[in-house]
Formats: structure tokens, C-alpha cells, sequence
């Protein structure tokens, strides 16, 4: 039987049902403009541990009020005094959440708007697909704060835009706004109106992937870039055995062969 996740136990993220396995998880600290305190990045750690065991399809990654996230929560930072120790285990704590996110195996779909800033821009590019609306926009205020990034950014965010325009961010503050931050691989999709309802969409669309595949899309690409090409090549082999003989996949490739399935046609 698959593991329960009880909705009850959490505080800081809102978690939501529904019934085609598509869940959504949202911070829910608008009044601090869902600033990441290390509450908030264990309960991220404790449901994205549930998550690929309890039949999560796909999620959305929201954010209360007007502003994705704020980042590290520095009133908690400034109070708490910590020692470099102390704050190393908080950043390896932040990196256990987001790796569990970009590895588990679940489609996460980050659904932004106003800020994505600091941290928040680090949780966001854990996200395997992030939308964004008019409003979006994404910098690095480390530099100015006095701090460094601590949450996966010298990784991940490199990885989006690279080197010299993360060190740029860091060091001017500048922030990255519409089809700029698309062009630049902040976000893959821009819209109009709501950029939950566009990533609800994109949510609903992934889950009717069978769930072994979608495992293998988010959690064998990021570890396969992590290898050598050989390595890589002959991970590729052994999760594409494993994937493309799954039982579920006939019917689907029966459709293909007897004509009934959907054909790939460009957008209209
Ligand atoms: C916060 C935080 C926060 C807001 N920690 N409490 N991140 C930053 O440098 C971004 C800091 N925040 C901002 O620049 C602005 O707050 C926003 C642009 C996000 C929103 O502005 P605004 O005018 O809507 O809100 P506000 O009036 O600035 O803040 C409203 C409340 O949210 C206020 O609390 P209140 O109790 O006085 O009402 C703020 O204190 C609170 N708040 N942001 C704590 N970040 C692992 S290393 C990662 C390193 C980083 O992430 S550094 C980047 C930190």
C-alpha cells in the first residue's frame, strides 16, 4: 500500500489534493513574503521524501499572496545568531529539500509570481518546469546583504543562465524580468493571466505520463549530468531498459501501431 501523507501535520506549505494525483503545495507565509526559516524546509523536506513513495503524480509549487518567495528568512537568521557550523547544517538541510525535489522522480512545476529572490530563486530552480506571469521577476541580493548563496545557487542557477551572468547577479543585484528571464532559462514559460492555472495545466498534462517515465525524466537527467558522457551513456541504457519494456507502456505503443494514438503535429 502506498504511503499516506497527512495534510494535517503541515504548518508553513498548504497542501492540496486532487483526484488525478496532481498535488499542490504551497508556502503559505504571505505576511513574510513566504520566506524559507528552517520550519519551512523541513516540512519541503518531509513531503518531498512522501512524495514519489505516496503516488504523487505531479505537483505544483505555489506561493501564497503576491510574491513566490523571499528567500532565506533573514529576521530568523539575524535573531538566531548562528555559527558558521550551525549555518552549514541549515544549508545542507536546504540542499536535502531541493535534492529531493530535482532527483525524486516527481514532476514539480513551480508556479511564480513577484519576487523569486535569494533562496527563493534557489527553490524555484529546483522545479522542473517553472512558469511565470508578468509580475515575475529573479535576482540574487546576497551580495548586497552581506551573505552568499547557501541553497544550491552556484549550481543550479549557473546551470540556467551561467557563469559570468550568476556572478553578475551577485555582485550588481540586477534582476531579470519577462521575456529576458525566459530567454534566459529562468523560466521556461511566460503568460498573461495566472501562472498557477498555466502550471496546474502543465501539472494535469505530466501526470497522464505513466509514472515510471516521468520517474526516470525527473531524477535520470539531472544524475546522468552529473556523469562522465560514458557513464552517462550507459546509465541512459539501463534506465531506458527498464522504462521502455514497462508492462503499462503496451497499451500505449499498441495504439501507435493500430493508429487510434495521437500523432505529434506542430502547434496550430
Ligand atoms: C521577510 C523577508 C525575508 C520579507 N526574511 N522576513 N532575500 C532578500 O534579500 C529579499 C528580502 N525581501 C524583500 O526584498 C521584500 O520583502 C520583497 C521584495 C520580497 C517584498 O517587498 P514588500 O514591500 O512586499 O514587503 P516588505 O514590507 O519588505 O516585507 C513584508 C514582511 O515580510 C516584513 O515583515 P513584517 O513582520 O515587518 O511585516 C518583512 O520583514 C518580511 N520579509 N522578506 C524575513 N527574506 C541559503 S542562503 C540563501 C540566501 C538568501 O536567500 S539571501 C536573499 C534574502
Amino acid at each position: 500500500m502506498a504511503i499516506q501523507i497527512d495534510i494535517s501535520r503541515y504548518t508553513n506549505l498548504a497542501l492540496q489534493e486532487h483526484d488525478d494525483g496532481v498535488w499542490i503545495v504551497t508556502l503559505n507565509r504571505p505576511s513574510k513574503r513566504n520566506a524559507l526559516d528552517i520550519h519551512t524546509i523541513d516540512e519541503l523536506v518531509d513531503f518531498f521524501s512522501l512524495a514519489p513513495r505516496a503516488g504523487v503524480r505531479a505537483v505544483v509549487l505555489a506561493g501564497a499572496g503576491d510574491h513566490f518567495c523571499a528567500g532565506l528568512d533573514l529576521i530568523e537568521h539575524h535573531d538566531q545568531d548562528r555559527s558558521p557550523a550551525d549555518f552549514m547544517h541549515v544549508c545542507l538541510r536546504w540542499h536535502e529539500a531541493f535534492n529531493k525535489m530535482e532527483y525524486g522522480g516527481v514532476p514539480v512545476i513551480a508556479a511564480l509570481q513577484g519576487a523569486v529572490v535569494g533562496g527563493g530563486l534557489e527553490l524555484a530552480s529546483s522545479a522542473h518546469i517553472r512558469v511565470m506571469d508578468n509580475t515575475a521577476y529573479f535576482a540574487l541580493p546576497e551580495g548586497q546583504r552581506g551573505l552568499f548563496t547557501g541553497g544550491g545557487a552556484t549550481i543550479r542557477v549557473t546551470d540556467l543562465v551561467g557563469k559570468l551572468r550568476m556572478i553578475d547577479m551577485m555582485l550588481t543585484g540586477r534582476v531579470y524580468q519577462g521575456q529576458e528571464a525566459v530567454d534566459l532559462g529562468l523560466a521556461q514559460y511566460i503568460v498573461e493571466g495566472s501562472s498557477f492555472d498555466a502550471a496546474l495545466e502543465l501539472a494535469r498534462k505530466t501526470a497522464q505520463n505513466l509514472p515510471l517515465s516521468n520517474f526516470a525524466i525527473c531524477s535520470a537527467v539531472s544524475h546522468i549530468q552529473n556523469m562522465s558522457a560514458m557513464d552517462g551513456a550507459y546509465a541512459e541504457a539501463v534506465v531506458a531498459g527498464v522504462v521502455n519494456t514497462q508492462p503499462d507502456a503496451r497499451s500505449r505503443l499498441a495504439a501507435f501501431a493500430d493508429k487510434s494514438a495521437a500523432r505529434v503535429r506542430p502547434n496550430s
